[in-house]
């Protein structure tokens, strides 16, 4: 039977008619059908078998790229269109699935979507976090935290009845699976594991996000990382892991024996793709396995080697994760003496203490237990990659060059193109026919029309109608009335300093002051943020605090209103980023440069038609490569410099604006007596300290430059065919960041399934 069949006949048996049905109805009546419709795919099958293990998948929601990936897409968009239903608006009643944090976690829900449509055997597994990260709310200026529920009676999760033993120190719980399939467009499909304890009690959420931290059994899979700043937050971080993987670890020889692989030569029939340290406990888990299993250490070690692979997502030394030993003793006491044979091992290979598995202060450095043990590191951009060989892993790259390998990331374009711009989608098919989707590379046939006018008037109209809608939704959402006319510049992603929103919120600053002073833009600017603070974190919620207390100066004052307009949106998600990225003009891409490990949001933006502005930093500097200088705003300091900078300690923010007036003024305005007034006096003055005299992260130093190149994107904006035509090449250009790309070279390189 057709799909359009099936939710008609579904909504016969829920006793009503496409005629009478709610827009919940349909939702509930499309939404089981596909589910179904996914849940019959035969499985890919193969001889190795991929396992991506990662604390996150922020997979969004699901029923569009569901239909998108089972071919029916066009086909139930217009059966609803029939009715007078959107499907955008359907899939309102779908919840978004908060697993995630960030990049990590919407790379690993991309790179599922490519495994699947490449049609290879590849699962996920993860957490089945109830409270998922946390819901973001923005009042009185400032960010609260709350619970952020997903699960409802629909839902993609599968129960699958399964359970599987895993031993922490003093106790037992039985981690339970769950599944979600992942359809491809070869008509079969994968499965995203996510386990979960039956024992997880909601009630004991108190206060936004508080709990009891020491009750594992009641709230181990509550949170995506939950608070650490005390040790019982600490401890739950790694009973979280550790039931990850051991889990993780069942899972795969249980599915290795059903398919008749030998665990001897576990290598051949498995591939493990360690996302991040998070999941590192892994690897001594499998070899604790294995061990039960009859093998010998000498054994367990080769083989769990030669399976398992490590892929590095951060340079930020303090997001390198170590754990205390002693922690380890006591949540997972069955691999603790594994870690210690695999330090001793290492420290046989080299007597070179940087690379130990466990140092002085007896802590546990996990990314030492990937390098070692793992057949295969990888950084995320090939900035990035460099760096890890020549900077921050140097003493590993000399130990095991033969290792260390770049996967530049990418994304995938049928939920960041196809499903979030259905017109500029049409309209790319329209020009070059539909061969893009399956080969991305095909989009440089775009360039051959870049000097037809017809053309890019098409693409500014497109442009122009996502603006028109982008604000409808702030309307509707926030009641808040923005000018479709004015440039759009947006600057989305986790909040954090390296990521330099607070050298954006200068940038407003100075926009206001050239106002205030009669400057006027050639046309109005809307600049839009959205981010989440980590709760325990100061000062990035005060740089939220200072853009909000920004939002209302502007807004409120009749002489910079209708020229700019700073808008923060609320728990910014993998929703918002599709309403939000098809509107964009500008994308902010302005971290410091060596501090991005790759960047995911910037391929994103370019994909749908947006202009980066960005540092030579992470993926930003193969974009620069792709586009070419004239189509791309680049400035700032170089990761080059920016290292000599910090090897040097020679970085002074204080000596910067002694010695330039204009900056300090810049800087001085954030204890301006109107923000003091409006706002939170405690927070805005430990923020101007923490620029004024610390900016670990280099904001003033690349200021005025960064001024300077958004100024002179605004004067390019105002020559629409030229500025039209950059979209254009960003567009043609952005086929090499799909995930297919991606993933065919982890493939090649790494899993060879
Ligand atoms: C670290 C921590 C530290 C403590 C609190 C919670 C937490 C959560 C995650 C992490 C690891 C952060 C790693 C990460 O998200 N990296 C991002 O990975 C993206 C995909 O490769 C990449 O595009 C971004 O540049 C990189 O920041």
């Amino acid at each position: 039977m057709k799909m359009k069949e099936m939710i008609l006949s579904k909504l016969e048996a829920m006793e009503t008619s496409p005629e009478k049905a709610s827009r919940e109805d349909w939702y509930a009546a499309v939404f089981s059908c596909t589910r179904d419709a996914v849940a019959k795919l035969p499985k890919n099958e193969g001889k190795r078998k991929l396992y991506y293990v990662s604390a996150e998948f922020l997979i969004g929601k699901l029923l569009s790229n569901n239909l998108i990936n089972l071919g029916c897409f066009d086909e139930v968009r217009a059966l609803l269109r029939e009715y007078g239903q959107e499907l955008e608006q359907i899939e309102e009643c779908e919840n978004e699935p908060s697993l995630g944090n960030g990049g990590l976690g919407r790379l690993a829900a991309c790179f599922l979507d490519s495994i699947a449509n490449l049609g290879l055997c590849g699962d996920g597994a993860g957490l089945n976090y109830h409270e998922g990260l946390f819901y973001q709310k923005l009042a009185d200026l400032r960010q609260y935290e709350y619970p952020n529920p997903w699960m409802t009676p629909e839902t993609w999760l599968e129960d699958t009845g399964t359970y599987f033993t895993v031993p922490f120190g003093g106790f037992d719980v039985r981690a339970h699976l769950y599944d979600i399939g992942v359809p491809g467009e070869n008509g079969r499909r994968n499965t995203l594991h996510l386990f979960d304890l039956d024992t997880i009690d909601e009630s004991i959420v108190h206060d936004g996000i508080a709990f009891d931290k020491s009750d594992v059994v009641r709230g181990l899979t509550l949170f995506l990382y939950p608070d650490d700043s005390d040790e019982a937050g600490r401890l739950l971080r790694v009973y979280q892991q550790y039931f990850l993987v051991s889990a993780t670890a069942q899972l795969i020889l249980r599915e290795l024996e059903v398919r008749g692989g030998d665990v001897k030569h576990l290598h051949e029939y498995v591939a493990v793709q360690i996302n991040d340290t998070h999941p590192t406990m892994i690897i001594p888990e499998l070899i604790r396995l294995l061990l039960e299993r009859g093998l010998t250490m000498d054994e367990a070690v080769e083989e769990v080697s030669l399976t398992c692979a490590y892929t590095n997502h951060t340079i930020l030394a303090e997001a390198l994760e170590t754990w205390p030993f002693d922690y380890i003793l006591r949540v997972a006491p069955g691999i603790a003496p594994i870690i210690e044979e695999l330090h001793r091992r290492a420290l046989e290979r080299t007597t070179d203490a940087r690379v130990a598995i466990v140092d002085a202060n007896r802590r546990v450095h996990m990314a030492h237990i990937d390098i070692h043990f793992g057949y295969s590191v990888n950084g995320v951009a090939a900035l990035h990659t460099e760096i890890l060989k020549n900077s921050e892993l140097r003493p590993f790259y000399e130990l095991y060059p033969e290792k260390f390998n770049n996967k530049t990331n990418g994304i995938t374009f049928r939920r960041w193109l196809v499903h979030c711009n259905p017109e500029l989608t049409a309209l790319i098919d329209e020009t070059i026919g539909k061969s893009w989707r399956k080969d991305a590379a095909q989009l440089e046939k775009l360039l051959a029309h870049a000097d037809d006018k017809a053309l890019l008037q098409k693409l500014l109209d497109v442009k122009a109608e996502e603006k028109r809608r982008l604000a409808r939704t702030f309307r509707e959402r926030m009641s808040l009335d923005i000018d479709p006319g004015s440039v759009y510049d947006i600057q989305v992603k986790r909040l954090h300093e390296y990521k330099r929103q607070q050298m954006n919120a200068l940038y407003a600053v100075y926009k206001y002051l050239e106002i205030k002073s009669g400057r006027i833009p050639a046309r109005p600017i809307t600049m839009i943020f959205g981010a989440k603070a980590a709760p325990a974190y100061t000062t990035a919620k005060d740089i939220i605090h200072l853009i909000l207390c920004l939002a209302r100066l502007v807004g409120e004052d009749p002489d910079t209103r209708d020229h700019l307009r700073i808008v923060m949106v609320e728990n910014y998600n993998v929703t918002w980023a599709g309403q939000l990225i098809p509107a964009c003009d500008i994308s902010e891409q302005i971290s410091l440069a060596s501090k991005e490990a790759s960047g995911t949001g910037n391929m994103k933006f370019m994909l749908n038609g947006a202009v980066t502005l960005g540092t030579r930093d992470g993926a930003n500097v193969e974009i620069a490569d792709l586009v070419g200088e004239e189509n791309i705003y680049t400035f700032g300091k170089s990761s080059d410099e920016v290292i000599r900078l910090y090897a040097e300690h020679s970085y002074s923010p204080e000596a910067l604006c002694a010695g330039d007036p204009e900056l300090m003024r810049l800087v001085d305005f954030i204890l301006d007596k109107r923000l003091l007034c409006m706002g939170d006096p405690v927070a805005l003055v430990r923020l101007y300290k923490e620029i004024a005299f610390k900016d670990w992260f280099m904001a003033l130093g690349d200021l005025k430059d960064y001024i300077a190149a958004k100024e002179r994107a605004l004067r390019d904006y105002e020559d629409r065919e030229a500025w039209a035509k950059k979209m254009l090449v960003n567009i043609a250009k952005a086929g090499f960041f799909s995930s297919d790309r991606t993933i065919a070279e982890y493939d090649r390189d790494i899993w060879h399934l």
